[in-house]
């Protein structure tokens, strides 16, 4: 049973956002012609409180992109983004969701980041989303979306330990950061990740 996981299509990931990922805007219609391959689409959305842990801004004398340790967990501060209930936490307007069952949100405690669909980055509450796969029979597991080299890599991870066969789809995906991204990918072929192209599903 094949099921696509569609990562933070949010118009604060895109090239005229709160935290632009280039080309972000260039994979939503790629999402929308495969959906209709798959059994079962879900989506998730970073969904952050205003006071949130994250944002560069609720740290005195610090800047977006600063790297600190919080709790003994490392985290990057970024600008204020996908704020719950604004605009650029909204989904891209012409994302089709029609076949989407149900939407995840994360990143809502303010106290801990969520890069992951699964898990909080101290890897303590969980989402229920690996459950949720599973009682719907997920076999197979496609994912894509915003950033390829964070929240996507993220799930992707911990897709893996949860025992799902997954697929990587690399064109309905984009990184943050293209340098880094290389190595990113390596890992994921190491864990066992099939990388793929939209036009191989
Ligand atoms: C993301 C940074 C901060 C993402 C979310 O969706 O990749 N990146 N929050
Ligand atoms: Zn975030």
């Amino acid at each position: 049973m094949k099921t696509l996981l569609i990562i933070d299509v949010q118009n604060d990931f895109m090239p005229d956002g709160a935290l632009p990922v280039p080309n972000g805007d260039k994979i939503v219609s790629i999402i929308n012609e495969i959906q209709h391959k798959f059994d079962l689409v879900i989506a998730t959305q970073d969904w952050h409180p205003e006071d949130h842990i994250s944002f560069a801004s609720n740290h005195k004398g610090a800047s977006p992109f600063d790297e600190i340790e919080i709790n003994g967990i490392s985290q990057t501060l970024w600008p204020n983004h996908c704020v719950q209930g604004t605009k650029g936490a909204e989904l891209h307007p012409k994302l089709n969701t029609l076949q989407c069952e149900t939407i995840f949100r994360k990143g809502t405690d303010k106290e801990i980041d969520s890069y992951s669909a699964f898990y909080d980055n101290g890897h303590l509450k969980s989402t229920g989303l690996a459950g949720y796969l599973k009682e719907k029979g997920t076999t197979e597991l496609f994912i894509c979306g915003l950033a390829a080299d964070i929240c996507v890599y993220y799930s992707i991870r911990d897709a893996v330990k949860e025992g799902f066969n997954c697929f990587f789809i690399e064109d309905a995906s984009e990184a943050l950061d293209k340098k880094s991204f290389k190595k990113i990918k390596e890992d994921m072929i190491d864990m066992g990740v099939k990388i793929i192209s939209s036009k191989l599903i």
